[in-house]
C-alpha cells in the first residue's frame, strides 16, 4: 500500500487513518508548492494532482478523503457509526469546511496581494466557517466517530481541518467540545507519529 502526500494538507487524515490502524504502508511525499503534483508520473495516477493518493494492496487507485477513509476503516479496523452517518459526516468536513479554506488560502494568490477584495473575501469565508464550527461544536458529543476518543472515519479528518483554522491565526476559545475533541486526538500514539513523521507541531 502507498500513500502519496503532502505534510499539512488533506492527506494528513488517511495518513493518520493507516498508523491508527496499523497498516502496513509506504509513503511517497509529493511537493505541492514545488509543482510535484502536476509533473507527468504523478497526473497519470490522479489527473487533478491533487494528494491524498492511495494504492491498494491489490493495486487499486483511490483519490478522495471520505472515500479513502471508508476503505481503510472497513478494511483494516470497524466503522464506529453507520455507513450513512459517516458519509454525512465526511461530507460535511469535505464541502462545508475543507472547500470554505480556499479563499483564506489563496485568496492573495487567486486576486494579487494588494487586491482589496482580499480581506473582504477572508472575512466572509471565516464568518462562514465559524457558523460550520458551531455546528461541528454540537454535533460532537454526540457520534463516536467525531469524538476522537476511539477513532472513527471523520475523526482525523476532522482534526486536519481544525489544525489550518489554527494555522490561519483564529482559535477555538469558547467552543465548548473542539478543544477536548483536539486533546484527545493529539493524546493518541498514532497522531503523534504522523505529525512527528510530518514535520509538524501538536496545536491542542
Ligand atoms: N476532493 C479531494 C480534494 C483534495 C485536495 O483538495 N487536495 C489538496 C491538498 S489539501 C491538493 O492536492 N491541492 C493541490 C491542487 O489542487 O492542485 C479529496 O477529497 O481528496
Amino acid at each position: 500500500m502507498k500513500l502519496y502526500a503532502c505534510p499539512g494538507t488533506c492527506s494528513l487524515a488517511p495518513h493518520i487513518a493507516l498508523h491508527e490502524l496499523e497498516v502496513e504502508h509506504e509513503l511517497e511525499l509529493v511537493n505541492l508548492m514545488k509543482g510535484d503534483g502536476q509533473k507527468p508520473e504523478f497526473r497519470e495516477l490522479n489527473p487533478l494532482g491533487q494528494v491524498p493518493l492511495l494504492v491498494g494492496e491489490h493495486g487499486e487507485v483511490l483519490t478522495e478523503v471520505p472515500a479513502i477513509l471508508i476503505y481503510l476503516f472497513q478494511q483494516y479496523g470497524q466503522m464506529d457509526v453507520p455507513l450513512y452517518q459517516s458519509v454525512r459526516h465526511l461530507s460535511f468536513i469535505s464541502s462545508e469546511l475543507h472547500k470554505n479554506f480556499y479563499p483564506q488560502f489563496f485568496g492573495k494568490q487567486i486576486l494579487g496581494k494588494d487586491d482589496p477584495s482580499v480581506p473582504k473575501l477572508a472575512q466572509h469565508f471565516k464568518e462562514r466557517l465559524e457558523k460550520r464550527w458551531e455546528y461541528v461544536d454540537y454535533l460532537l458529543p454526540a457520534f463516536d466517530d467525531l469524538d476522537g476518543a476511539s477513532m472513527g472515519t471523520a475523526d482525523p479528518y476532522l482534526y486536519t481541518v481544525c489544525r489550518w483554522w489554527i494555522k490561519l491565526g483564529h482559535n477555538f476559545d469558547g467552543y465548548e467540545s473542539i478543544p477536548g475533541f483536539l486533546k484527545n486526538m493529539e493524546s493518541r500514539e498514532s497522531v503523534q507519529k504522523t505529525l512527528a513523521l510530518e514535520g509538524l507541531e501538536p496545536i491542542a
